[in-house]
C-alpha cells in the first residue's frame, strides 16, 4: 500500500512537472568544449620560489587574525599546497587522461610582477614558469584557458588600497600587457577576473579589505566599478594591439547562484528573483554589454542613497568617456554556478548585504533540498534556470567556467554524491541548451584536484582527484567522479542510458 502511494506521488509529480524535467538523453552541439579548473594560490605552492613577490593570501594566511582566530581554518596556508608549481606536468597528465579539451587555471600576478607594478620590474623566472606550463599543456593536446586574476593580489597593491584605489586599473592593464606579450601567441582564451562579486562583496578574507566597514555598502560598488574599468581597458588593449595577430577571446567570469522565487506563481516573488539576478550578474554583465548598470540597480540604490542623506549615490556612474570605453568589452560571458537559494520581496530589508539594496529577503532552503557536506544546497535545476535567465537577458555566448561539489576532509576515492552532482547538473546544462535554446559553449568542472579552499583551508575538498597531503609526494589519485566525467566528456553528453547510468 505504502509502495503504491509512493509510486502514485512520483507519477503525479512527474506529470505535473512535465516532460522537460526528466533526465535528457541527448548530446551537446559538436563544438561543445569540456574542461577542468583550478587557480594559482589554491594549487601552486612555490609561494617563495624563484623571485615571486608576496600576495595578499601569502600574507593573510600567515599573519593576522580575525576576532582572535586564524584567518584560515586550522591556520593553513598555500606555501606548498598541491605543489603544482613543480607538479604541473603530472597535473596535465591527469587532465589528458580525463579527455578534457581545456584547462582553466590562473596566473599568480606576483610571480610575474613581484610588486604588482610593472615599473618595478618583472620576474623572468615567473614568466618562464608559465611558458613551461603552457607549452606542456599544448604538447599534451590541452587548450590553455587563463584567468588573469583569481583573488591573489600582489601585497604592495593590497597595502595601497587594493581594488578601492583606482591606480590599480593601470597596474592591472600593465600586467595584462606582459601576459599577452609573453603567452598570447599560444593562449587564445582569457578571463580577466574570477568572481568580482565574491571578492568585492565578501569580507576581508578574500581581498584583504573590509569593503563594508559594516555600514551600507559603498566599497563593494567602488571595487566593482574599478574592476569594470580594469577589465575594459585590458579588453580594449587586447582587442586593438593583440587580437589582430593573436586572434583570441576574452571574457570575465561571474559567480551567480540561482534565486528561486519562494512562490513561483507569485509575480512579486518572480520579480524579487529577477532583482537578485540583476544585482549579482547584471552588476557586471550589464555595463560590459550595455555600458550602464542595470536600471533596477540604478534606481533602487540612487533612491536609497538619497534617503540616507548622501550627496552622491553609493553606486558610482560611468561618465560619457568611460561609458564608451566599458560598453561592448566582452567576447563571451563566464558563469560560475554552485547552488540555488529561495527569495521573497522585502522592501524594508535593512541588511547591509545585497539583499538590503535589492529589496529581497533570503528564505531558508526548501525542505526537499539535499545539501553538500559543507552545507551548500544540491539544486541541479538551478543551473538550468540561471543559464536560461542569462541567455534570455543577454542573448550572448556563455562559458560555464566553474561548477562542482565540495566535501569535508578525505573523501574516499569513491565519491558517489559528487558523481550524481555532475550527472544532474550537466544534464540540466544540456536541457538549457537543447530545450531552452541557450548558447552555452563549454562546461568546466571545479576542480581538477583537491586544493586550498580559501578560508576553509584544506578541509574542504572539491577535487575530482584526491591529493594526499600527508604524503610528501602529494600523490594524486582519481576519484570515481574523474572517471565519470571522462565518460561524459567522451560522449559529449548523455547519448543513451548505457554509458552513464
Ligand atoms: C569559487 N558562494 O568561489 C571560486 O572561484 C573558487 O576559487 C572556489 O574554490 C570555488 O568557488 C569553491 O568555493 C565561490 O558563496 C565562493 O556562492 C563562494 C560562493 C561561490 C563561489
Amino acid at each position: 500500500m505504502l509502495k503504491f502511494v509512493f509510486l502514485s506521488v512520483l507519477l503525479l509529480a512527474g506529470g505535473v512537472k512535465g516532460q522537460d524535467d526528466e533526465f535528457l538523453y541527448d548530446v551537446f552541439p559538436p563544438d561543445f568544449q569540456w574542461g577542468v579548473a583550478t587557480s594559482a594560490y589554491q594549487i601552486e605552492g612555490g609561494a617563495f620560489a624563484d623571485g615571486k613577490g608576496l600576495s595578499n593570501w601569502d600574507y593573510w594566511s600567515h599573519n593576522g587574525s580575525y576576532e582572535g582566530h586564524c584567518n584560515v581554518r586550522d591556520c593553513q596556508n598555500g606555501d606548498v599546497g598541491g605543489d603544482s608549481y613543480h607538479k604541473f606536468r603530472e597535473d596535465a597528465a591527469l587532465i589528458k587522461s580525463m579527455g578534457a579539451d581545456f584547462y582553466r587555471f590562473s596566473l599568480s600576478w606576483a610571480r610575474i610582477v613581484p610588486t604588482g607594478r610593472v615599473a618595478d620590474g618583472v620576474n623572468q623566472a615567473g614568466i618562464d614558469h608559465y611558458n613551461e606550463v603552457i607549452d606542456n599543456l599544448i604538447a599534451e593536446g590541452i587548450t590553455p584557458f587563463i584567468t588573469l586574476y583569481h583573488w591573489d593580489l600582489p601585497l604592495p597593491l593590497t597595502w595601497d588600497g587594493s581594488w578601492l584605489n583606482e591606480d590599480i586599473i593601470e597596474h592591472f592593464k600593465d600586467y595584462a600587457r606582459i601576459v599577452f606579450e609573453n603567452y598570447g601567441d599560444r593562449v587564445k582564451l582569457w578571463l580577466s577576473f574570477n568572481e568580482p562579486h565574491v571578492f568585492c562583496f565578501a569580507d576581508w578574507t578574500y581581498a584583504y579589505l573590509n569593503p563594508f566597514n559594516w555600514t551600507q555598502p559603498v566599497k563593494p560598488y567602488i571595487c566593482s566599478h574599478n574592476i569594470l574599468k580594469a577589465h575594459a581597458l585590458a579588453w580594449r588593449m587586447y582587442d586593438s594591439e593583440f587580437r589582430p595577430t593573436q586572434g583570441g577571446k576574452m571574457g570575465i567570469t561571474l559567480n551567480c547562484d540561482w534565486p528561486e522565487p519562494l512562490d513561483p506563481a507569485n509575480s512579486a516573488h518572480v520579480e524579487a528573483s529577477d532583482r537578485s539576478m540583476h544585482f549579482h550578474y547584471g552588476l557586471y554583465a550589464n555595463p560590459l554589454l550595455r555600458g550602464e548598470y542595470p536600471p533596477i540597480m540604478r534606481s533602487l540604490i540612487d533612491a536609497k542613497s538619497e534617503a540616507e542623506g548622501r550627496n552622491e549615490s553609493r553606486l558610482p556612474s560611468f561618465d560619457a568617456e568611460w561609458t564608451q570605453i566599458v560598453n561592448g568589452t566582452l567576447d563571451f560571458l563566464g558563469l560560475n554556478h554552485y547552488f540555488a537559494y529561495k527569495v521573497v520581496p522585502d522592501d524594508n530589508n535593512e541588511s547591509i548585504w545585497v539583499e538590503g539594496d535589492a529589496n529581497i529577503h533570503i528564505e531558508p532552503d526548501d525542505e526537499s533540498w539535499n545539501h553538500t557536506a559543507v552545507g551548500w544546497p544540491i539544486t541541479p535545476f538551478g543551473i538550468r534556470k540561471v543559464v536560461k535567465w542569462i541567455a534570455d537577458e543577454y542573448n550572448y555566448p556563455i562559458y560555464i567556467t566553474e561548477n562542482g561539489y565540495g566535501h569535508w576532509e578525505n573523501d574516499t576515492f569513491n565519491d558517489p554524491i559528487r558523481v550524481e552532482f555532475y550527472k544532474q547538473y550537466i544534464n540540466n546544462v544540456l536541457r538549457a541548451v537543447r530545450l531552452d535554446g541557450a548558447d552555452v559553449k563549454s562546461y568546466t568542472a571545479w576542480s581538477l584536484l583537491d586544493n586550498y579552499e580559501w578560508a576553509s583551508g584544506y578541509s574542504v575538498r572539491f577535487g575530482v582527484h584526491h591529493v594526499n597531503y600527508t604524503d610528501p609526494n602529494l600523490t594524486r589519485t582519481p576519484k570515481a567522479s574523474a572517471m565519470y566525467l571522462k565518460v561524459v566528456f567522451a560522449d559529449n553528453g548523455f547519448p543513451n542510458a548505457t554509458r552513464t547510468d
